[in-house]
């Protein structure tokens, strides 16, 4: 039976913050517990164009009934919104409020995947929220130069770039120090490491994770739902794997700003709507021709202009990741 929402004169308010949602409820944290709260009616039409009314992160009002139910009956305005967006359908927002992003790749196993990281990146300059770029199994490197030299195409551009590895230990105390504060949100592909690096910093939190599967090179999808975890005076966020990360409504000139590397040449093209792609006298592509933006970036901005067209992206695949 549906629960209907009372509201007597005994509710009482208070302010919560999300660890984890679902589609009918969230594990909210509030006065020193994690209640599960349904959603208030109220709430649910309040983010028509979004796949779920909370993120995980959220400042939320409860409303507690005499009956001691718990409600979320309004979101707090949001610092920040980590979001994917996949063309005509809704807008998943990852997490809220965080304050920065630990971008997680593998070196190998699955496989090192640099363009997911730069489309990684556009969301996170969109978001206004900072990158470290985390680079995780280089215990599993005999050879380590393929990863050095795209390391140091990011790091150049003043990205945060870390070699880890849970397994070993290696840049683990050096990392640590950055997550004291605020929220640090965990993302990257299926069997990249997420669970085992949060767990490496954390070690009490002892994650989910789950062996990449052989056969297809890929994660099993273990963690299923954003969830926030107490570290220290702030908040680790694990997340589910992701296939790929929608940027669809950011059109080709608002991805190509988010090119650091291209911004110091944008405003010298013929044109100013110029996509950087077929346009003469375009001085991003001259930059790429003189050595000055890496082939790599253009590579990696081309492809993401491509699958906005509907050109072939050749990292996602036709499932657009698990949650
Ligand atoms: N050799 C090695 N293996 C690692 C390292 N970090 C994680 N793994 C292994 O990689 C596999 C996947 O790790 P998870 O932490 O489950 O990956 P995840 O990114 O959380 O995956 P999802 O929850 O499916 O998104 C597990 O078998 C881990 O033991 C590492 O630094 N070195
Ligand atoms: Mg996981
Ligand atoms: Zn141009």
């Amino acid at each position: 039976m549906k629960p209907r929402r009372r509201t007597l004169s005994s509710d009482r308010t208070t302010e919560g913050l999300v660890l984890s949602p679902t589609a009918r409820h969230a594990k909210v944290f509030f006065d020193g517990n994690v209640v599960r709260c349904l959603y208030a009616n109220v709430l649910k039409d309040s983010a028509p164009l979004d796949t779920r009314p909370v993120a995980a992160g959220d400042r939320v009002v409860v409303r507690v009934a005499d009956t001691g139910d718990a409600f979320v009956e309004s979101v707090l305005p949001r610092k920040s919104v980590l979001a994917r967006q996949h063309a005509g359908s809704r807008r998943q927002v990852m997490v809220a409020n965080a304050d920065r992003v630990l971008i997680v790749t593998s070196a190998t196993e699955p496989i090192f995947l640099p363009r997911l990281v730069d489309r990684m990146l556009v969301a996170c300059e969109a978001a206004g929220l900072p990158a470290v770029i985390t680079i995780t199994k280089v215990d599993l490197l005999t050879d380590r130069s393929a990863i050095l030299e795209a390391a140091s195409i990011w790091s150049r551009l003043g990205y945060d770039v870390r070699l880890v590895s849970p397994r070993t230990g290696e840049g683990i105390d050096e990392l640590r120090p950055v997550l004291l504060e605020g929220i640090t949100v965990a993302a990257g592909q299926s069997g990249v490491g997420k669970s085992s690096l949060l767990t490496a910093f954390e070690p009490s939190l002892k994650l989910s994770t789950a062996t990449v599967s052989e056969h297809w090179g890929r994660g099993r999808h273990t963690t299923t739902a954003a969830t926030l975890h107490r570290f220290m005076a702030g908040w680790l966020c694990d997340t589910p794997g992701i296939r790929s990360f929608g940027l669809a409504g950011l059109a080709p000139t608002e991805i190509a700003v988010r090119f650091r590397d291209f911004q110091p040449f944008i405003d010298s093209c013929r044109f100013n709507s110029c996509t950087h792609v077929h346009e003469p006298e375009c001085a991003v592509k001259e930059a790429v021709a003189l050595g000055k933006v890496h082939p790599a970036r253009m590579d990696s901005y081309l492809r993401m202009i491509g699958a906005i067209t509907g050109d072939d992206e050749s990292e996602s695949d036709s499932n657009e990741g698990s949650d």
